[in-house]
């Protein structure tokens, strides 16, 4: 397939928000090849999880969890083993350092292989100095008749194990300054035209699947005097992508490569009808970088606009006043907004002004449920 063919197969069938490898993720089966083991000891805190029954799928331990420094150098052991006979096999863990929900190859612990029983693995690694603080992500998997290392973090097979567990890490890259990871906190884009850049290379995570690249998320709330919202990314320093979707997630637009900015992206969308919507700025593939974005809107002209869907004739006014196309209530106020007049079914017909002491009014009625407020004068 070329790339714009995967990209719209990508968007079409499979846009969902999900963050780590999770669905058709790991072991098939419960028997045989198992972790048998997790010990994890953290500046405060510590994983120690003993494993067997075998558990279909990712095996959700997040709820057990440990805190890690930045900087700190750490030693986890884990019993590879079973839960039945012994087989062949390799295993793996990795921490998301990073904090983008993907378990990158620069972000294992160690690996091992055998035949259980084998000893314990010990692994001893040092948490990055630029890990992100706060709540990430620990894989351990073992995957019998797997047959290379490194193992894919995200593969299914028939026997073994993938857990996950929670680690906490503080003394690292604080990203609270860096809002927009997803709709929850997306940068609000609050008057057009709107200029910023923004970097997706650290402290974004991964929510929009089309490319593992992480994200930014903006937010737009189109004016219905918007006809159409131009988003460039021209003179961005990587490959981008760009998306618009809507509060439901459907995807509204997308591009790839713009016309006039090499791989960079650009797009028009059409915001008639439109409530919240977001725009969602990622990398082709794995890229990231530092991306200026640029968001412009093309108004309705004048003779697109609604005029005004009634007429008040004449005004000032004497003798009677009349309001073209307007059924329902009709209401004289006085400038300090005291009733002086209410008609409860006007059609149309003139409105004798002579109860009325020459001045200024407001006449208040409504057209296709909007309410008006219009001034006359009576003479
Ligand atoms: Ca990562
Ligand atoms: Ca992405
Ligand atoms: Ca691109």
């Amino acid at each position: 397939m070329t790339k714009f063919a995967t990209t719209f197969a990508l968007l079409a069938y499979f846009h969902s928000f999900s963050q780590y490898c999770i669905t058709n993720v790991g072991p098939t089966t419960t028997i045989d090849s198992n972790v048998e083991s997790v010990v994890l000891v953290g500046s405060s805190g510590s994983i120690n999880y003993v494993g067997c029954p075998g558990v279909v799928g990712v095996q959700d331990l997040t709820a057990l969890s440990t805190n890690l420094n930045a900087g700190g150098t750490y030693t986890i052991s884990i019993q590879f083993g079973t839960c039945g006979g012994n087989y062949t096999g390799k295993g793996q863990a990795w921490i998301d350092f990073s904090g983008d929900g993907i378990f990158d190859a620069g972000e294992s612990l160690g690996t091992w292989e055998g035949i259980p029983p084998t000893p314990l693995s010990t692994f001893t690694f040092t948490v990055p100095s630029g890990a992100q603080n706060g709540a990430t992500r620990l894989r351990v998997t073992q995957q019998e008749a797997a047959s290379s290392l490194p193992l894919n973090p995200c593969a299914s097979f028939a026997w073994g194990s993938v857990m996950d567990f929670t680690i906490n890490i503080a003394n690292g890259i604080d990203c609270s300054g860096y809002p927009g990871d997803f709709t929850n906190d997306a940068i609000a884009v609050t008057s057009l035209p709107y200029t910023s850049t923004g970097n997706n290379s650290i402290c974004y995570s991964n929510q929009n699947l089309v490319y593992n690249s992480p994200d930014l998320y903006y937010q737009l709330n189109p004016s219905p005097l918007m006809q159409s919202i131009h988003v460039s990314l021209c003179g961005s320093s990587f490959d981008t992508f760009l998306s618009v979707i809507d509060a439901q997630g459907n995807v509204m637009a997308f591009n790839d490569d713009g016309d006039n900015c090499g791989t960079a992206s650009e797009l028009t969308f059409d915001p008639q009808g439109q409530g919240l919507v977001y725009i969602i700025v990622e990398g082709w593939g794995n890229s990231t970088g530092e991306f200026d974005i640029q968001i412009d809107a093309n108004y309705l002209g004048t003779d697109e606009l609604n005029v005004a869907p009634y007429k008040i004739y004449p005004n000032p006014a004497n003798d009677f006043v009349r309001i073209e196309s307007i059924q329902g209530p009709v209401k004289f106020n006085t400038l300090t907004g005291a009733n002086v007049m209410s008609i409860d079914k006007y059609n149309g017909e003139n409105i004798s002004l002579a109860d009325l002491k020459p001045g200024v009014y407001f006449v208040e009625f409504e057209s296709n449920a909007v309410h008006y407020s219009e001034k006359i004068i009576i003479e």
